[in-house]
């Protein structure tokens, strides 16, 4: 699809699916709203786990709560989505994997078009927490990670997969409209979607290497939370959190904006 939209980016492509793109972008990563600090798509420099306000770079779009985590590395990496009890399901319809569900202090799913509005403003990098059943933890780490619009379906790309301690899982989704059970955007054909047939929303493609969103369960099934290439099979995880971090100015990929 990037490179559909290189070659057709003179056309409008990625502006007409797209179209909040057009809107102003607040280059500045903190600023004053109503005499308190508030950080522009971006934790604070605290290095004190906890939930921040943050203000996406569409100033048009409210002002909302992220939970921040210094833990990894001592920098601020937004939590976009916590696994780590079961005690939130994940079989969630469009609207809610849109707007968000869970507590940002137990498990969560901050929301599509949040993580858009934010990742719409720089580049991120992401970076995926796993935990198995026996304590094992491993990271694996993106570079230039988007996810595209609604119109677009929530599109999830990245650039590149830059280092971890699991190989990728997530090149099978990379290019991929995200799905949920009622709203098949997968490139399976058959019935029932990839999105209905494992209880979730996904970035499915025919349909998954890795599933982050699958049922919590200490005993592996077929639709069980589960990263293929952290025993190269399908084996349900005990924990995850997925995170993303500013760190630069935008990549524009065949778009007019050359920066
Ligand atoms: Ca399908």
């Amino acid at each position: 699809m990037k490179s559909f939209c290189l070659i057709f980016a003179i056309f409008g492509c990625a502006l007409a699916v797209c179209t909040d793109e057009r809107e102003p972008i607040v280059n500045t990563i903190r600023s004053l709203v109503d005499g308190d600090i508030i950080q522009f798509s971006a934790c604070p420099d605290v290095n004190t786990n906890g939930v921040y306000p943050l203000q996406a770079v569409n100033v048009t779009f409210p002002p909302f709560s992220v939970f921040c985590d210094y833990s990894v590395d001592g920098k601020g990496w937004i939590v976009i989505h916590r696994r780590l009890d079961g005690s939130v399901s994940f079989n969630r319809n469009w609207t809610d994997y849109r707007d968000g569900f869970g507590s940002l202090q137990g498990e969560f799913w901050l929301g599509l078009e949040k993580m858009h509005q934010i990742i719409r403003g720089g580049r991120y990098q992401l970076l995926v927490v796993l935990q198995d059943f026996y304590g094992a933890v491993v990271t694996a780490q993106y570079d230039n990670f988007t996810i595209g619009c609604e119109m677009d379906r929530y599109r999830l790309e990245y650039g590149e997969f830059l280092n971890g301690t699991v190989s990728d899982s997530l090149l099978n989704s990379n290019g991929m409209q995200f799905s949920t059970p009622d709203s098949d955007n997968d490139l399976d054909s058959t019935e029932p979607s990839c999105a209905e047939y494992y209880t979730s929303g996904w970035w499915f493609n025919a349909c998954h290497e890795a599933n982050l969103n699958g049922v919590y369960d200490k005993y592996r099934r077929s639709n069980t939370m589960s990263w293929y290439n952290f025993y190269y099979n399908h084996q349900c995880l005990k924990a995850a959190r997925m995170m993303i971090r500013f760190v630069g100015e935008k990549k524009y990929y065949g778009r007019s904006m050359q920066h």
